[in-house]
């Protein structure tokens, strides 16, 4: 069994949030899958968003770039959705103003078999920044968060480049109810054209999130270097650029208790969870 904060899974790798987890089917589709350890919702707001315009997302060389600004059919159809996944569940949450997510958290009192990912990385809202990067207001929130949501919750952390940022936010994740943390989302704001010199996506002057193996060594960074400074107390789930067991086992190797796979989902479709127990697809 892998632990993840409260939760024990019966195989490592699931899906990363964003990928295959928007509708009621493709959940579902997560829940049936043997080989799919938990299953992990679309980051969700208050209300339904339709998200960024397209296109807003490319995929180049096995890696990705996107932009769809939390396209989500609000957290109430995410919530409901409970009833039809039989394995862990993880609501990843992205309120758009500090009151929303306090809404959310509140309302999330009542379901405790909810595990929440909070997402405070999400790098493709126009006109706002990464909670994930302001270590301040990251405190200030969590702080608020605590007063309204009493049960333990998790992280979906940015990549941090820099060794002290990873001492302060270390220091915050051991101050507050974290069980969790995943690390890391897409590697925000790259820029990437097409082969007419065109942005390769449109929303935000082509910039956007970077997924898939080139951000591996950013993935594992992240987990090895927190998982220094936190040891078990709490638990890391690695996340960029899995495309193989052997990568599987890097992020194992470097502290990660169980693993999401996210353009490699994107791109492949659910065979993935199965192959990447033994090898490359191909
Ligand atoms: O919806 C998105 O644009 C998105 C989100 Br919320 C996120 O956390 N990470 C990402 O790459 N895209």
């Amino acid at each position: 069994m892998f632990r993840v904060g409260r939760v024990f899974l019966k195989k490592k790798i699931y899906n990363a949030s964003g990928v295959l987890s928007a509708t009621k089917n493709e959940l579902v589709s997560l829940n049936d899958n043997e080989w799919c350890g938990a299953v992990v919702s679309k980051s969700c707001t208050l209300e339904p968003r339709e998200g960024n315009p397209h296109p807003r997302y490319y995929s180049f060389n096995g890696n990705s770039i996107n932009s769809s600004g939390l396209p989500n059919l609000g957290y109430e159809y995410y919530r409901d959705l409970r009833h039809y996944i039989h394995k862990p569940y993880f609501m990843s949450v992205a309120g758009l103003t500090i009151q929303d997510n306090l809404t959310i958290f509140k309302d999330l009192n009542s379901y405790p078999e909810i595990n929440i990912e909070f997402n405070v990385s999400c790098p493709n809202i126009p006109g706002k920044s990464q909670l994930g990067y302001d270590f301040k207001e990251l405190n200030k929130t969590l702080n608020m968060i605590e007063e309204v949501y009493k049960l333990g919750y998790g992280l979906k952390l940015p990549p941090y480049f820099d060794p002290h940022h990873w001492d302060m936010v270390s220091n915050i994740l051991l101050k507050h109810n974290i069980e969790f943390i995943v690390c890391i989302n897409s590697l925000g704001n790259g820029l990437v054209y097409d082969k007419n010199l065109r942005t390769a996506i449109k929303p935000k002057n082509g910039l956007g999130g970077i997924g898939g193996p080139s951000i591996k060594p950013f993935g594992l960074s992240n987990v090895r270097e927190f998982y220094r400074r936190l040891g078990n107390k709490i638990s890391i789930v690695g996340c960029g650029g899995i495309t193989s067991s052997e990568d599987v086992r890097e992020y194992i190797h470097s502290g990660a208790s169980a693993c999401q796979v996210g353009t490699y989902l994107y791109e492949h479709g659910l065979q993935v969870f199965k192959a990447l127990n033994f090898s490359r697809l191909n």
